[in-house]
């Protein structure tokens, strides 16, 4: 297969005859095609995901489609997502070496990344569902987004390539039209792809879109993440695009990179810990879930403070762009001003950062694409409990992040309206 032959799906049957000559995968997992295995193991919402085993070794195959594999062919989706997730990748692993799975091989017309097989690795937000506590994520990811998020900015760039890059990215339309509409939009009106997991939230859906304050601030921040084109965004932080072992955080799935607000791919992420805290309560079958809401709470704080930390590390050594250059501030003798520039810098980043995570926390319960955290919960009062608790959580952090001033101050917030009897 050529990146010159019309796109056509793969499939289980068709990949061993259709890659079999592929350099890149044969040297990784053996020539013999008669000797490979391969499974369909995409459970996300828009690929084609294989992991294909031969004698020698293990390799996926990530294929888009030219349609959301979530709603299906009436959703036409572009190809092209593959290239930005392939470019987004390199660069990825340019700025936080080591952060993302190796890719063997990139063919644009089949819209195919051949990368590396993480194993033993399992998806982040399956490893939080089930109640392990990680050791290293907090520090992984953390250091992961402060060195791509300020090593794709104009704090670091020659301007001239962040420029270049920026057109290049731009043309990822489709995919920020998907956020720009589900993540900012959708939850907050009745509209046709939405959905909640329960009668019993119909009080509080009905509240929130009614909320004139939440809807002010929803559309603030879109305005944030359509204007300010920061820096490279992963795009879609969430759990399910980490891989974890008790050792190693591998970030995938970063088809969404675009220029946007650095503060959009904190938020994002710390939402999805807190939505694994507020779900814990429905995963206590075999067990209480007590030290794993403590740790959930502990990985906030710690992926905020290693974020923060490496972050202002890289502010004192790599600012090499044309933002806050060292010769208005160090060359002159004025180390001060360049601290007080990072606070600024750093402030807004926090203040934003609660922004996206409220409304992150709203549209995986009130839109189209849900979390597994709460939707395998299969006990349906627990479950619409914990989706309420979480939906209130997301309107203070999203109504009231400019008041917001720690993230202690948002874990007791947590906390408490998780020990609520009443809601
Ligand atoms: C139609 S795509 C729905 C969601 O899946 C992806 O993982 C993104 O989070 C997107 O918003
Ligand atoms: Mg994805």
């Amino acid at each position: 297969m050529t990146g010159k032959s019309p796109f056509e799906a793969l499939s289980v049957e068709t990949l061993a005859v259709r890659l079999g000559a592929n350099e890149a995968l044969c040297s990784h997992i053996g020539k013999d095609t008669s000797r490979w295995k391969v499974r369909e193991v995409g459970d996300g919402n828009l690929n084609l995901v294989f992991i294909v085993e031969g004698a020698t070794g293990a390799a996926v195959v990530k294929q888009a489609l030219p349609y959301v594999r979530l709603v299906g062919d009436s959703w036409p989706l572009p190809l092209k997502r593959s290239f930005f997730e392939y470019h987004a990748l390199t660069r990825q692993q340019a700025r936080a070496p080591g952060s993302v799975p190796a890719i063997h091989h990139f063919d644009e017309g089949q819209a195919l990344i051949i990368m590396e097989y993480l194993s033993p690795h399992i998806i982040l937000r399956r490893a939080l569902i089930e109640g392990r506590q990680l050791p290293n994520i907090a520090r992984d990811i953390g250091l992961f987004m402060a060195r791509t998020l300020f090593r794709g900015s104009d704090l670091h760039m020659a301007t001239k390539d962040r420029k270049a890059d920026l057109a290049l990215f731009a043309d990822n339309v489709e995919l920020c039209d998907i956020t720009e509409n589900l993540v900012f939009s959708d939850p907050y009106f009745d509209a046709k792809m939405n959905r909640h997991t329960s009668p019993q939230l119909d009080r509080i859906v009905a509240e929130l879109r009614a909320d004139r304050d939440l809807k002010v601030e929803a559309q603030r921040l879109k305005h944030i993440f359509a204007a300010n084109a920061e820096t490279l965004l992963h795009g879609d932080l969430h759990s399910g695009s980490i891989m974890v072992t008790d050792t190693e955080t591998r970030m995938i799935d970063p088809e969404f990179a675009f220029y946007g607000p650095v503060a959009f791919d904190v938020g994002m992420l710390l939402a999805n810990f807190w939505m694994a805290f507020f779900s814990q309560r429905g995963h206590e079958q075999s067990g209480k879930r007590d030290a794993m809401r403590a740790y959930l709470l502990d990985v906030t704080v710690e992926t905020w403070s290693v974020f923060r930390t490496e972050f202002a590390h890289l502010w004192r050594t790599e600012r090499t762009g044309m933002l806050y250059q060292k010769s208005l501030f160090e060359d002159q003798g004025d180390r001060l001003g360049a601290e007080q520039a990072l606070d600024h810098v750093l402030h807004q980043i926090w203040t934003d950062m609660l922004g996206f995570a409220g409304v992150e926390v709203h549209r995986r319960i009130l839109g189209l694409a849900h979390n597994a955290d709460f939707e395998t919960i299969a006990d349906e009062d627990l479950r619409a409990t914990c989706e309420t608790k979480a939906l209130k959580f997301g309107r203070h952090i999203a109504v009231n992040r400019r008041q917001i001033h720690s993230i202690d101050e948002v874990n007791k917030l947590a906390a408490l309206i998780e020990q609520e009897k009443r809601i």
